[in-house]
């Protein structure tokens, strides 16, 4: 299991997060969302055959592109 945390500048309320939420739980191999509007950030623990490219495609077809990647 992979965990990463992105910034994604877009988030700014509570509709946000649920869209972001809803959107990547569908994506196969998502394990667990939790995005935040505080920290504009999306925490994600994932499997195959989900992989970074996929999260970061689908989170930018739903206007939520990632800016960044916090290194753990
Ligand atoms: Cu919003």
């Amino acid at each position: 299991m992979t965990t990463v945390t992105y910034i994604v500048p877009a988030i700014s309320c509570g509709h946000c997060i649920r869209t972001i939420e809803t959107e990547l739980k569908d994506l196969a191999g998502i394990q667990s969302v939790k995005a935040a509007v505080d920290t504009k950030k999306v925490e994600l623990t994932f499997d195959a055959p989900a992989d970074e490219e996929k999260i970061k495609s689908l989170l930018a077809e739903i206007e939520y592109p990632v800016q960044g990647l916090i290194a753990l």
